[in-house]
């Protein structure tokens, strides 16, 4: 069986690859297509974008295709950046951007009220009105300077997860696909993807 990542973001792919290496099906990304689209995220929840993107995607390439709508969650900014988390700071900005601006309008805030979260939803289109929905979510809370950013994307180096006193641009690819979002709703897409595989 091939599988299609319905993403264009490389950071997802490689975390996503290392998860899934091992279930016996040929992981295909944007790299191996032509004109390979970028789905636009009209919805307005994590789902509705994971639907929106591997929907296209299967309607593109005819193949079981698999998308992650994620972002974080800051209780002190009442759930935002949340579905915009990859257009906090403005339409094609970058990471930093990204970082910056949450650090500026996260100023003065206490430790205690830094709570935020990580959500990931992964949807699999295996046809038409074929799609499954898995999920995960990471707590933690958002640091007041940024780390140095060694590993990970994103806001990775403000996401300071207590079990292991790091923020998660400090943790290897492997330990943060043990317990992040990301890999939390990997597992369950593995299960749903097995299951598919043997019917
Ligand atoms: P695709 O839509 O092509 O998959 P994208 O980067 O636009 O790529 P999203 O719309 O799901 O993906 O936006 C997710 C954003 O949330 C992402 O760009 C990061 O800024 C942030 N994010 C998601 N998961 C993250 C993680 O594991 N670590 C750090 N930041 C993350």
């Amino acid at each position: 069986m091939k599988l299609v990542l319905a993403t264009n973001n490389q950071d997802k792919i490689k975390e996503m690859k290392n998860l899934l290496d091992d279930l016996g099906v040929e992981i295909l990304t944007s790299k191996d297509f032509e004109n390979f689209p970028d789905i636009e995220e009209t919805g307005s929840t994590l789902s509705e974008n994971a639907i929106l993107k591997a929907e296209g995607i299967y309607k593109f390439t005819g193949l079981p295709s698999l998308a992650d709508d994620s972002g974080l969650e800051v209780d002190a900014l009442k759930g935002a950046p949340g579905v915009y988390s990859s257009r906090f700071a403005g339409e094609d900005c970058s990471y930093e951007d990204n970082n910056k601006k949450l650090l500026l309008v996260l100023e003065g805030i206490t430790k205690e009220n830094r709570t935020a979260r990580f959500r990931c939803v992964i949807a699999i289109c295996f046809g038409q009105g074929q799609t499954q929905l898995v999920a995960g979510s990471v707590e933690g809370f958002i640091t007041e300077e940024k780390a140095d950013f060694t590993h990970g994307f994103g806001y990775d180096p403000v996401f300071y997860f207590p079990p292991l006193k790091k923020t998660f641009a400090e943790v290897t690819l492997d330990e943060k696909n043990a317990v992040s979002h990301r890999g939390q709703a990997l597992v369950k897409a593995k299960a749903v993807l097995k299951e598919y595989l043997s019917t």
